[in-house]
């Protein structure tokens, strides 16, 4: 087992990872920029390194001020989190490069998973169920009108080296095809230096639903269920719950072995999620893959009673998994309490915390980084912290988390939790029923 860790993030998953550590016997290194130097992970690490002033580039993505932390430090592996290094390639590589355990993908999987054409190319090689589309990038104009002819409007432009929503555009007709051919390849050349285009069929009012898998360096897989992410704007995920009101044993069963189809393929190892979009026919379809742990991966901790990351850890230290899957025991909700201001367009809300109380009681967890008197950078994402219930049904979920959120005291700054609120008193999310479109017409 791994001797020190140094944990390559910030704010409530560095201290995620450090109690995790803490409770394994590993030694903990935190590295922090100067705008985070009275935070938690800092004061509950065995040490801390500073890396660099605010601007994530000049530290937190900084490889070189992170690597010598890790030297200076003697870690021998290194937790990435989510966001910042965690599927950058070259760190994975470097890592490996000065002999420290990436405690996540190789750069070969980070690679093949980042590049979504070839990803989904591998998934149809395994047999995981594709959106129709195109076979592989599409060559020019002319091609892709020609693939949407076959397939029929709507269809959707993708970057290959796009995700999470970045580098799309929806082609409801043909005439609309030039201008968002022209702008997709622009925008993609510009945000990624890579402007290969694919083209899928627009699925409409899908659920997103995603599986929880873990896989070992001897080729065994399991899943871990499923999380519904659909409640969601802009691409930022508001709310997410598992089991999801959608689901069925039936689609369980079949979506959790796409699941690990998709894990054997790519011989992952480590944690990770199989993305899916899921339509009103409860027909499934292979989306991304996520070679991280995730900020949803807490409700899964709940239901299945397991510590995801202490799995990641003991994986990434070369231990076997079982091969068995798991299924939810209960019902788990996370709000993500943004430091944001949802009766202005959700704009971030930085600045001092200047009273604080959480919520407890039985079924109630919080991840937070933060406390009376923190003050909340400017720079970095606007999450401050996750509330998530476990009850026995989603019913007694919804009234839990209605309970909490009504304790949960944050003064001095906005913070999402009005919205959430609005939200689980509303009759349509209390039905089960909502689609990644729920936002768009939710009124709070
Ligand atoms: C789609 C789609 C509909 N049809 N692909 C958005 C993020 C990126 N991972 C892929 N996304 C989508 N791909 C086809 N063929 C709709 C979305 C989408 C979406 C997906 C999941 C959650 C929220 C979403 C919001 C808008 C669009």
């Amino acid at each position: 087992m791994f001797k020190k860790i140094l944990i390559a993030n910030r704010g409530e998953i560095a201290l995620r990872v450090i109690r995790t550590c803490k409770e394994m016997g590993i030694k903990t290194v935190a590295v922090y920029s100067t705008a985070d130097k009275d935070s938690l992970p800092v004061r509950f690490a065995d040490e801390a390194v500073c890396i660099g002033p605010p601007p994530s580039t000049d530290s937190y993505l900084s490889i070189p001020n992170i690597i010598a932390a890790a030297e200076i430090t003697n870690a021998d592996a290194i937790h990435p989190g989510y966001g910042f290094l965690s599927e950058n390639s070259k760190f994975s590589r470097v890592c490996q490069e000065h002999n420290i355990k990436f405690i996540g993908a190789s750069p070969e999987q980070i690679d093949g998973m980042g590049d979504k054409a070839n990803a989904k190319a591998t998934m149809i090689a395994a047999g995981v169920p594709c959106i129709p589309g195109s076979d592989g990038l599409l060559k020019d104009l002319n091609d892709a009108k020609k693939v949407a002819k076959t397939i029929k409007y709507p269809v959707i432009l993708k970057a290959t080296a796009g995700g999470g929503g970045k580098g799309m555009r929806i082609v409801w007709k043909e005439e609309d095809m030039e201008a968002a051919w022209d702008s997709t390849r622009a925008e993609a050349k510009a945000a990624f230096a890579n402007d290969g285009i694919y083209m899928e069929k627009f699925i409409e009012e899908p659920r997103h639903i995603e599986i929880q898998i873990a896989g070992d360096q001897y080729g065994n897989a399991c899943h871990m269920s499923e999380r519904d992410c659909s409640i969601q704007r802009r691409h930022q995920k508001l709310v997410e719950e598992t089991p999801s009101p959608f689901m069925t044993k039936e689609l369980r069963k079949k979506m959790g072995a796409a699941a690990i189809k998709a894990t054997k393929a790519v011989n992952y190892e480590g944690v990770g999620t199989v993305e899916f979009l899921v339509d009103k026919n409860r027909d499934f379809y292979f989306m991304e893959m996520n070679t991280r742990i995730q900020v949803e991966h807490t409700i899964t901790e709940e239901v299945i009673n397991f510590d995801l990351i202490k799995e990641q850890i003991k994986i990434a230290a070369g231990d076997k998994i079982s091969g068995k899957n798991y299924e939810p025991q209960l019902h788990a909700i996370q709000c993500r309490i943004n430091a944001e201001d949802p009766q202005n367009d959700f704009r971030p809300s930085p600045g001092t915390i200047t009273s604080y109380h959480s919520p407890g009681g039985h079924g109630i967890r919080i991840d937070t980084h933060v406390y009376a008197g923190y003050s909340i950078p400017p720079n970095y994402d606007s999450m401050i912290a996750k509330l998530i219930v476990v009850a026995q049904t989603r019913e007694e979920a919804i009234t839990k988390m209605k309970r909490a959120l009504g304790e949960y005291i944050i003064e001095g700054i906005k913070t999402t939790i009005p919205f959430h609120i609005k939200l689980m008193e509303d009759e349509s999310f209390n039905k089960g029923v909502f689609t990644t479109k729920f936002m768009e017409t939710f009124e709070y």
